[in-house]
């Protein structure tokens, strides 16, 4: 009888026993956040770089899956315990802490042994109208001549690479990154890799200085800015990100600002903007303000000088994305979870305006240009079919233009009357708008491939030619007319993502991403 009991209990505890968070992370989100969970394609999932998603909001996270990611919705898949079960799993701190020291940074590095820089060009193609296309199906860049677009090579890279490559400013030498923190140096002269080496455990873009010497690496874990020489990817400084009181916090993005001779980071999670000297003569960086009650004046607390010397700019809440005015003396800020942006003035160091952004601006795909002598912004929005165009002497929004879906990327180019807005989800995806700098009407909708995610637009050196992507695993790359708008030539490649020309970055056209 007790045998029976026994027996019963054990069967009962089987059939009603908790979810295994842990075996649920193994077989359903290990693929893409790492078994270590310290991220692949995906983020970390430990809870220092969950930030504020706990309990019910990363249920929905994991349920729902996150718009414009890849995060997909497991609520098909996994039971509510179940989704229960590995959000708290991937809740509890890691048995033990994620560290990502310098020397483990530099025992990462990789210098190509076979690797001889050539004396000059090894092809006859114009070297300032090279065009890259990143190829995320399959890990690889082509590099395309910009005039006849043929491939002059097609070179492995690290895997899901993310955001904007970085040229050097003599266009010779592109910096590429990758989620999970690598960063590669090619030398585009001699068709070859230089070397790699890991900046951090998951990374979110690069930036180059001002004067092409350092590369500055923003990374979510560990939480911290890497800068790397680019003559020979070594560290030249890793500085800890944390906020005046002491909360470490990720960085989400960091910028170049040429004029100002420093780069501008975006802090996830302090109500902070920093900026960093790439100039050894800088500053006093003065670290923020604070009011002086007796004059009314304004009082620097701190001050750091020479290069990488570090200047905090306070916000009323954490910024995720920028975009700058031409001479980067404003900084238009927006929090991906609010309704409004910010401009920020670099020289005063604090907000000076703010605007009606609702709808997942996303900032870093904003383009800028003129029209009637003044200097008109557009921004896309990642959840919204819209574009916001705002006046940038006054911070008016001047139009908002109707698309027929979410789009993710916008660009344009000085030699030409139009920019390209794509639609990236929603059933109307692969649409692609070219809408007129100065009516802001959309003249025309392309659809070159029903059906399929069709995105992000590169212009070459001259603006005569766009290329699309059809952002699909048996994709290709169209170019376009850019002034009659009909297809030249297609090139099929595998998940071409982003497309950057050395002309358009190395000079800083305005139609172009940063
Ligand atoms: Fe990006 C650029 C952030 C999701 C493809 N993306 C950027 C930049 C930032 C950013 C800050 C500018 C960096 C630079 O070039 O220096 N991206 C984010 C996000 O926060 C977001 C919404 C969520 C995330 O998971 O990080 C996000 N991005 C995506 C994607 O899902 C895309 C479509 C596919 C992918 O590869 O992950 C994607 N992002 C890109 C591309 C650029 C980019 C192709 C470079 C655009 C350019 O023309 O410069």
């Amino acid at each position: 009888m007790i045998r029976l009991i026994v027996s019963f209990s054990l069967l009962a505890s089987a059939a009603f026993a908790a979810p295994d968070g842990a075996m649920i992370y193994a077989d359903q989100c290990a693929s893409c956040h790492a078994e270590t969970r310290l991220g692949g394609t995906g983020p970390a999932l430990i809870p220092e770089s969950l930030g504020r998603l706990k309990g019910d909001k990363l249920e929905a996270v994991i349920a729902d899956g996150r718009a414009m990611t890849q995060m997909p919705s497991f609520r098909a898949t996994l039971a509510p315990e179940e989704v229960a079960a590995v959000a708290a799993y991937v809740s509890a701190p890691l048995a033990a802490p994620a560290v990502w020291t310098a020397d483990e940074i530099t025992a990462s590095r990789e210098m190509n042994p076979d690797y001889v820089a050539a004396p000059a060009p090894v092809f006859t193609a114009d070297p300032m109208n090279i065009t890259l296309v990143v190829e995320t199906g399959d890990s690889h860049i082509s590099v395309l001549d910009g005039d006849t677009f043929e491939v002059l090579d097609r070179f492995e890279t690290p895997f899901a690479v993310h955001g904007g490559p970085k040229f050097s400013p003599d266009g010779r030498y592109v910096f590429v990154m990758s989620r999970d923190g690598w960063v590669q140096k090619y030398d585009i002269w001699s068709l070859h890799e230089v070397g790699r080496i890991r900046a951090g455990l998951n990374s979110r873009n690069i930036a180059m200085s001002h004067d092409g010497k350092w590369l500055a690496v923003a990374n979510y874990l560990p939480a911290t800015l890497t800068i790397l020489s680019t003559d020979d990817l070594s560290i030249a400084n890793v500085r800890e990100v944390t906020g005046r009181d002491g909360t470490p916090s990720r960085v989400s993005a960091v910028y170049q600002a040429p004029d100002r001779k420093s780069f501008i980071l975006a802090l996830k999670d302090v109500p902070e903007i920093w900026e960093i000297a790439t100039d050894p003569d800088a500053g006093p960086y003065h670290d923020g303000f604070v009011h002086s009650h007796e004059a009314g004046m304004e009082e620097s607390l701190a001050a750091e000088k020479g290069l990488f010397a570090r200047r905090r700019i306070d916000v009323s809440a954490p910024l995720d994305d920028f975009f700058f005015d031409p001479r980067y003396r404003n900084l238009i800020g927006a929090n991906r979870d609010g309704e409004t942006g910010v401009v920020v003035n670099l020289i005063v160091g604090r907000e000076i305006a703010s605007l009606p952004l609702p709808g997942m601006p996303h900032l870093g795909s904003g383009i800028s240009w003129l029209r009637d002598g003044r200097r008109l912004m557009a921004v896309p929005h990642l959840n919204e079919g819209r574009i916001s165009v705002i006046d940038m002497a006054d911070w008016r929004l001047v139009k908002t233009i109707e698309t027929s879906g979410p789009g993710f990327f916008l660009r344009s180019h000085d030699g030409t009357p139009y920019f390209w807005a794509d639609v990236f989800t929603g059933p109307n995806k692969g649409q692609m708008h070219i809408i007129h700098k100065e009516t802001l009407e959309v003249v025309k909708v392309l659809t070159p491939e029903p059906g399929k995610t069709v995105a992000h637009t590169e212009f070459t050196k001259d603006g005569r030619h766009t290329l699309v992507s059809i952002w699909e695993q048996d994709g290709a790359v169209i170019v376009f007319d850019a002034k009659t708008l009909t297809e030249v030539k297609r090139l099929p490649m595998v998940k071409p993502s982003g497309k950057y020309n050395v002309w358009n970055k190395i000079t800083f056209e305005d139609g172009t991403s940063h």
